[in-house]
């Protein structure tokens, strides 16, 4: 895999990538070139048959701090408009496999779009989420509005977005924006062993039910059910979905294939 600048790729077990942004001193701020480096990371990760769900971390101590304040701070107008970014969160939006994120300390500003750009989040219980901006004159603007509205309810996201508060891990549990909470040192570990359980069941049967799951955030629930149907008949091609159903019955453990 490529050599980067601002994330570290590693493969952490049989068909597991862990990707951990690598900003430590700027508290893992996303700059530009990091959001370049993790779409790119992530493009590999989808066109890799061999990964089959990834785990992005920033770490024990931070997850993210938000954009890069002082990169935002150069742009005029003409730079919001010709950014690159947008581009390279929508590549981040639409990876198609299992991301967990493992979220400790600070996710604030894009650090918590980019924790809600994961499937599922791990927090730990030190982890603090927020979208600051206003304090800045801006707004979230890597779909914090629209993700945290449709996760955590209104007022919740009223209260984030409009005072800048930040809520905390059991808050952020009982919120919904987190699937779990773990003690600190335990999260990248606890993400790790589930990114391993959801890469030992057939791969194209996960991906369709987390297409069909993101599905749920942009469609009716005539057009979801339809769209879940469909997703059901696709797999009944699977060599997958024949080997699952035969090792239940003959009470053997499946061997997937990913076909
Ligand atoms: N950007 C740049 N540098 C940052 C940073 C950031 N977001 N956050 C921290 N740093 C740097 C600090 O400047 C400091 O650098 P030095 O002074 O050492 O050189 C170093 O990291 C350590 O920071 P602190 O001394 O402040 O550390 P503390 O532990 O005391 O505090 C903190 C940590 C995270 C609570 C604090 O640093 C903080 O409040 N940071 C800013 C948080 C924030 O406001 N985040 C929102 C940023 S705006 C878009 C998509 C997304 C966005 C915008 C557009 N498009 C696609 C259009 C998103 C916007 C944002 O996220």
């Amino acid at each position: 895999m490529t050599d980067f600048e601002d994330i570290v790729v590693a493969t952490t077990a049989e068909h597991v990538l862990q990707i951990t942004l690598n900003r430590p001193k700027a508290r893992n701020a996303l700059r530009t070139n990091l959001l370049r480096e993790l779409a790119e990371a992530l493009d590999a990760a989808a066109a890799d048959d061999d990964v089959r769900a990834v785990v992005l971390t920033g770490g024990e101590k931070v997850f993210a701090a938000g954009a890069d304040i002082g990169e935002l701070a150069a742009l005029d107008l003409k730079g919001v408009v010709e950014d690159a970014r947008p581009g390279y969160w929508q590549r981040i939006a639409q990876f198609p496999k299992p991301l967990i994120a493992a979220v400790n300390g600070y996710a604030l500003g894009g650090g918590c779009e980019l924790a809600m750009h994961a499937d599922i989040i791990i927090a730990g219980d030190d982890a603090e989420f927020g979208q600051p901006e206003i304090n800045l004159g801006i707004l979230p603007g890597a779909g914090g509005t629209q993700r945290l509205i449709r996760t955590v309810g209104k007022p919740l996201a009223m209260k984030m977005v409009l005072a800048g508060e930040r809520i905390d891990a059991r808050t952020a549990l009982t919120a919904g924006l987190v699937a779990e909470v773990t003690a600190r040192e335990a999260t990248i570990e606890r993400a790790e062993a589930l990114a391993k359980a959801i890469a030992a069941k057939p791969p194209m049967a996960v991906r369709q039910a987390k297409d069909v799951l993101l599905k749920a955030f942009d469609t009716d629930l005539t057009a979801g059910l339809r769209l879940e149907r469909q997703a059901f008949t696709i797999l009944a091609a699977t060599e997958d979905r024949a080997e699952g159903l035969s090792a239940f019955m003959e009470k053997r453990k499946p061997q997937f294939k990913g076909r």
